[in-house]
């Protein structure tokens, strides 16, 4: 039987990487992505044309309500949330309605329209916040250190609660960290890669960064999608780790992300004096804007139960293999562009990064 897939989010890295995962298996797959001024659809112009979109908005389950009864999606992964964390300390209100909230709008309509639909919820790492224990595994007490991790406890237990009142076939996939060359710039991965990039090519001098030590578990995002699908072909749902199992400061990942275009770089000063020098030439600095009021200094999951259970493998992309990736897709991309179309004025001052002060 063929398959209808709908993904929430479908704008974003995973709905990217997801979508044309399910598209190969030869799924219908629709995309449901929120309205906005800009075209939201700049992100996907890489589809065969096989991708369906729609709007709708989690927020809203009269939308939701239309989308599931005319499509009749078999699966829904829903990828939709407000997923930066720093913006979860200025926007609470709304962090909550579309990351909590949304996923309880999504569950109400299934259970009303078909609870034979199966349910992925995007969970993450981000609940075990102040580690508990070490390492992380589904029956690791849940700790969270930001608005946006209270907000996807709520979703979290909703999916779990769902399946025990309903029966409803859903399943929370608890990511950690997961990167790739389609990740947002704003996350400290791609922000660093492509700020290297700029570095490189002589587009950029420096850029700034907060807080160096903090430590994730650092995988690729086309890894992790398959491991989505996996939860909803098996017999019964479950909550499942999705790690490597190995962890990584921000440090490192800058001095990775400089070896790859050849350049090594040397640490001098501590805390906020501290800067990242190549050749002498200042190339990082420590910045306290972009410090968060709550952190999460380490995460290190163990994908043992999805490795067993769904016969995930978390070691196909590597740590060093990760960067490389990240680091010349953007070389690539911003010498494919040319310094034409760059405007010089603005690549010193972490433009995108501009959003992230909270006070
Ligand atoms: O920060 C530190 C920062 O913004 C990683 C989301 O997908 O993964 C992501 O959440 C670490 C933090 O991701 C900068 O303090 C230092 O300790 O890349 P991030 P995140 O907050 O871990 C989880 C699994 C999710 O669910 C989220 O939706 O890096 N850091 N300096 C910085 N972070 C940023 N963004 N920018 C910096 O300059």
């Amino acid at each position: 039987m063929d398959k209808t897939a709908l993904i929430t989010g479908i704008t974003g890295q995973d709905g990217y990487y997801l979508s044309k995962f399910l598209l190969n298996k030869g799924y219908t797959v629709y995309g449901m992505y929120r309205r906005t001024s800009q075209d939201p659809l700049l992100n996907i112009n890489n589809f065969n044309g096989n991708l369906k979109l729609t709007e709708g908005d989690v927020t809203d389950m009269g939308s939701l309500l239309n989308i599931i009864k005319e499509i009749q999606p078999d699966e829904i992964y829903n990828l939709a949330a407000q997923s930066f964390v720093p913006s979860s300390w200025t926007q609470p209100i709304s962090t909550a309605k579309i990351t909590g909230l949304g996923t309880l709008n999504m569950l109400e309509v299934i259970r009303h329209v078909n609870p034979k639909i199966r349910f992925y919820q995007a969970s993450t790492s981000e609940l075990y916040g102040k580690i508990q224990e070490t390492p992380q595994t589904e029956k690791t007490p849940f700790y969270p250190r930001s608005p946006y991790g209270v907000a996807k406890i709520f979703a979290y237990w909703t999916t779990v609660n769902y399946r025990e009142s309903y029966g409803i076939h859903a399943s929370n996939g608890i990511l950690f960290n997961h990167e790739s060359p389609k990740r947002g710039k704003q996350f400290v991965t791609r922000k660093i890669t492509h700020s290297v990039a700029k570095i490189k090519l002589g587009l950029q001098d420096f850029f700034e960064i907060g807080n160096l030590n903090a430590k994730r578990d650092w995988g690729y995002a086309g890894d992790y999608v398959e491991s989505m699908w996996m939860m909803l072909q098996q017999d019964q749902p479950g909550d499942y780790v999705i790690a490597t199992g190995d962890t990584h400061s921000v440090r490192e990942f800058i001095e990775e992300s400089f070896r790859v275009v050849g350049m090594d770089i040397e640490w001098e000063g501590n805390g906020l004096d501290e800067v990242g020098k190549v050749d002498g030439k200042i190339v990082v600095k420590v910045n306290a804007k972009f410090y968060r009021p709550a952190e999460v200094d380490i995460l290190i999951g163990s994908p043992k139960k999805a490795i067993d259970n769904l016969g995930w493998d978390p070691t196909k992309t590597k740590f060093k293999e990760l960067v490389r990736m990240m680091v010349e897709s953007d070389v690539k991309e911003l010498s494919e562009k040319g310094l034409g179309d760059i405007d010089r004025g603005h690549l010193d001052a972490n433009d995108s990064d501009s959003i992230y002060k909270c006070s």
